[in-house]
């Protein structure tokens, strides 16, 4: 998972990473098109799919992942760095200095005249610009319309409930509308105080525009970790609301690919493959829950801590999650098949402050997360997944941990189990003991996608599987390698 740093932590070779890929992406021709994308929203108004409604937060955080991505396809270790202007707040942060992002503007025309994105390197052309603007050098005037943000500021804002309030746009009131005073009331007045190519619709041209929006961001990140019960605002289909504004709106300019990202399925950035450096530790491991079996017992060990689990439908119908004992936790229930897609969120449904989640489910995988109520709370709980279904329980292998006994009883008999890959990279999964076993392995996520299978790769006639796989819940069936032969074995998958 990649992790965005505060930009005033990084070091040198950090910054140069940064600026080496944003350059050659920049050369390739790609940076423009991100140009191109952000003013085409803009002049897209009044149906812009990206400002002065709900989806501004959404979109900015898709249209940053895909930079970050081709960022990364140029160099794997780069991610965007945020600034944080209630700290990094004059013209000598080491943000403007000439190994970074360049100082400010100078002269009439407020020219930037140091650093790599300098005019006069040659390597800075905006090519891409608002309608009737001339000016191809990137330029900056900072302080001259407005203030940067203060930690005050910042801190009022993020106590904003609910998400988005009516009538969802740029008039929504900055007390009811989280959204809206985070992006007029915060994001606006950091365009305005870096000031030249930045109050353009294109403004995309200056790269701290990626390091201004990555702090949005995580402030949007840190506000939904605070607020877990708070879903986004407005559900599609609400009157007057901007196409690609309701929560499962295509969001164009991606609305015509094959999955179009919506404002729902961004909602959890770790699902989208990074973390910021200031977030609190989250308990790492996906622990897998069956169906039908006994409570698992859990705890919420510190404050924030957010503990996932996965669990397997194999037979559809009604299936119920749900918590016990009497810490207030929350839970979320995603899937299928998708850690992204939230389906829904529970606070007080069950008994006391427990959460109760009952919902008819198709077969797959689905994940769940919980969390305390508070953000400042721990506790301990237990948590069950039940179907309606009398449900073929999969026995499931923890990565890494004990060894799971079992046995061919009968002919022909074929055994199922379940693991869980949170850390992508090779797995061994093998037998033991004296039976000549047979292992076939699928996944991730379908009990049904053959990956490889494998009779006697292990010592004796034990079958071993050394395989690179990706993070996702896989299954391993293993046999005995005569149609009619029986005999205990042990099975273990390892990193
Ligand atoms: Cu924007």
């Amino acid at each position: 998972m990649g992790i965005r740093k505060n930009q005033s932590s990084l070091t040198a070779s950090e910054k140069a990473a940064f600026v080496a890929a944003v350059k050659a992406l920049k050369a390739n021709g790609d940076y423009d098109i991100f140009v191109a994308q952000h003013r085409a929203a803009f002049m897209a108004s009044p149906n812009d799919p990206a400002h002065r409604g709900p989806a501004f937060l959404p979109w900015h955080r898709e249209y940053l992942r895909r930079f970050e991505l081709a960022l990364q396809q140029i160099d794997p270790g780069v991610s965007i760095p945020y600034w944080d202007w209630t700290v990094d707040r004059t013209a000598g942060a080491s943000l403007w200095a000439p190994d970074f992002m360049g100082g400010n503007g100078t002269g009439a025309s407020r020219r930037v005249t140091t650093g790599p994105f300098a005019f006069s390197t040659g390597e800075w052309t905006l090519t891409v610009r608002d309608p009737g603007d001339t000016v191809t050098f990137l330029s900056r005037a900072f302080g001259a319309m407005g203030a940067l943000p203060t930690q005050q500021g910042v801190s009022a804002t993020l106590n904003v409930v609910p998400y988005d309030s009516a009538p969802w746009n740029s008039n929504s009131s900055t007390n009811t509308s989280f959204r809206n005073r985070l992006e007029a009331v915060i994001h606006n007045p950091g365009h305005m105080w870096v000031g030249g190519s930045m109050m353009a619709m294109s403004s995309p041209n200056d790269p701290v525009f990626w390091l201004h929006h990555c702090n949005i961001d995580r402030l949007w990140a840190e506000w939904q970790r605070e607020n877990p019960a708070a879903i986004y605002l407005p559900p599609s289909g609400t009157p007057n609301v901007v196409a690609g504004h309701g929560r499962d709106d295509p969001m164009p300019p991606w609305d015509n690919e094959a999955s179009p990202p919506t404002p729902r399925s961004v909602l959890d950035h770790h699902a989208l493959g990074y973390t910021y450096d200031d977030e609190e530790v989250v308990s790492p491991e996906v622990v897998p829950l069956t169906v039908g079996a006994p409570a698992t017992s859990a705890a919420i060990g510190q404050a924030g801590e957010i503990d996932i689990y996965s669990f397997v439908v194999t037979t559809p119908g009604t299936h119920v999650i749900g918590t016990q004992g009497s810490t207030d936790v929350v839970t979320a229930l995603y899937g299928p098949n998708d850690m992204a897609a939230i389906i829904t969120e529970d606070d007080d449904s069950g008994p006391g402050a427990n959460s109760r989640i009952e919902r008819n489910l198709s077969a797959g995988t689905y994940y769940v997360r919980v969390r305390h109520y508070s953000g400042s709370s721990v506790g301990s709980y237990s948590i069950s997944v039940s179907g309606s279904a009398a449900e073929p329980a999969i026995p499931s292998i923890q990565v890494n941990g004990p060894a799971v006994q079992g046995t061919i009883a009968s002919a022909n008999e074929r055994d199922m189990y379940t693991f869980t890959v949170i850390n992508s990279g090779t797995h061994t999964i093998e037998t033991a003991g004296s039976t000549d076993c047979f292992l076939t392995l699928f996944g991730p996520g379908n009990p049904a996608t053959f990956i490889t299978q494998d009779d006697d790769s292990g010592p004796g006639t034990n079958s071993r599987i050394a395989v690179s796989l990706a993070s996702g819940v896989y299954y391993v069936q293993v046999r005995h390698y005569s149609p009619t032969g029986t005999g205990p074995y042990s099975i273990s998958v390892r990193t």
